[in-house]
C-alpha cells in the first residue's frame, strides 16, 4: 500500500487487482461513470494486515472505499449499495420489485455462498490444517462450480444477466467467472453465464474494471 497524500477530490478505492470483491466495486464505479483513485493493497505481501491498513478497515480485507470526506465504507455490498443510492443515475437495480429481488438473489449467491468459501484466509486455514495444494484447488473448484450451477438457471442470460443493461447481478457475476477461469473450473454446463461473460468482456466499463487493466497487475 502506498502512502501518497489523501486525494480529497474523489473517492479512493483500496483494491487488489484480482480480488473479486474489489473487482465488483470497480465494475459498479465504471458502470456509473465515477472517477476514483485506486490504492493498491497487495494481499500476497500481507499489506491488508498491516496496522496502517487495519486502522482503515479493522477486518483487514479489501475493498474499502474512502470518500472525499474521509469516511470509510467497507464490504463490497455496502459500498455498491451506497453508490447506487448516492448516484441513482445508471441504476444497477431494476425499477421492477420482483426483478430487483432476482438481481439481488444472484448477487447473494455469489457474495454469500460462493466467494467466502475461497477467500484467502479460508484457503490459508485449510493449508494450516494440513491440506496440500491439490486438495485446496479441488476445494476451490468444487464450490465455484456448485455455486455457478446454482446461478445458471437464475439468470435470463439473453444478453446481460437480466436484459440489455447490466445490473448488480452482472457486477457480481463477472468477477466470479474470472475466478472460475483462474482456477480452471469447467463452465460447459453454464452456457448462459458464458454468454454473459462474452458480452461483458467486450463492454468498456467491464474492461476498465478487469484485473488485467489494473495498475497493480504484475507484468
Ligand atoms: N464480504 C467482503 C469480503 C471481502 C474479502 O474477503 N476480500 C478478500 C479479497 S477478495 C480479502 O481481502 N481477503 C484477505 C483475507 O482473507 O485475508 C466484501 O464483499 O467486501
Amino acid at each position: 500500500m502506498n502512502s501518497l497524500p489523501r486525494d480529497t477530490a474523489r473517492p479512493e478505492l483500496f483494491t487488489y487487482y484480482r480480488s473479486t470483491s474489489s473487482y465488483r466495486v470497480r465494475i459498479a464505479l465504471a458502470l456509473k461513470g465515477l472517477d476514483y483513485t485506486a490504492i493498491p493493497v497487495n494481499l500476497l505481501r500481507g499489506e491488508h494486515l498491516v496496522p496502517e491498513y487495519k486502522t482503515l478497515n479493522p477486518q483487514g480485507r479489501v475493498p474499502a472505499l474512502r470518500l472525499e470526506s474521509g469516511e470509510i465504507i467497507t464490504q463490497s455490498p455496502a459500498i455498491i449499495e451506497y453508490l447506487e443510492e448516492r448516484y441513482p443515475d445508471k441504476p444497477l437495480l431494476s425499477p421492477d420489485l420482483l426483478l430487483r429481488a432476482r438481481q439481488r438473489a444472484v448477487a447473494a449467491v455469489i457474495g454469500c455462498d460462493i466467494h467466502p468459501l475461497h477467500n484467502v484466509s479460508v484457503l490459508n486455514r485449510l493449508r494450516g490444517m494440513g491440506h496440500d495444494e491439490t486438495a485446496v484447488t479441488d476445494w476451490i473448484g468444487h464450490w465455484i462450480s456448485e455455486g455457478l450451477k446454482t446461478v445458471e438457471p437464475l439468470i435470463d442470460g439473453t444478453a446481460f444477466c437480466f436484459g440489455d443493461t447490466p445490473s448488480v447481478a452482472d457486477v457480481y457475476l463477472l468477477p466470479q467467472v474470472y475466478a472460475a477461469r483462474r482456477f480452471k473450473v469447467d463452465l460447459s454446463t453454464c452456457p448462459r453465464i458464458v454468454q454473459v461473460e462474452q458480452l461483458a468482456l467486450n463492454a468498456p466499463a467491464f474492461q476498465k474494471a478487469h484485473p488485467d487493466a489494473q495498475p497493480d497487475r504484475p507484468d
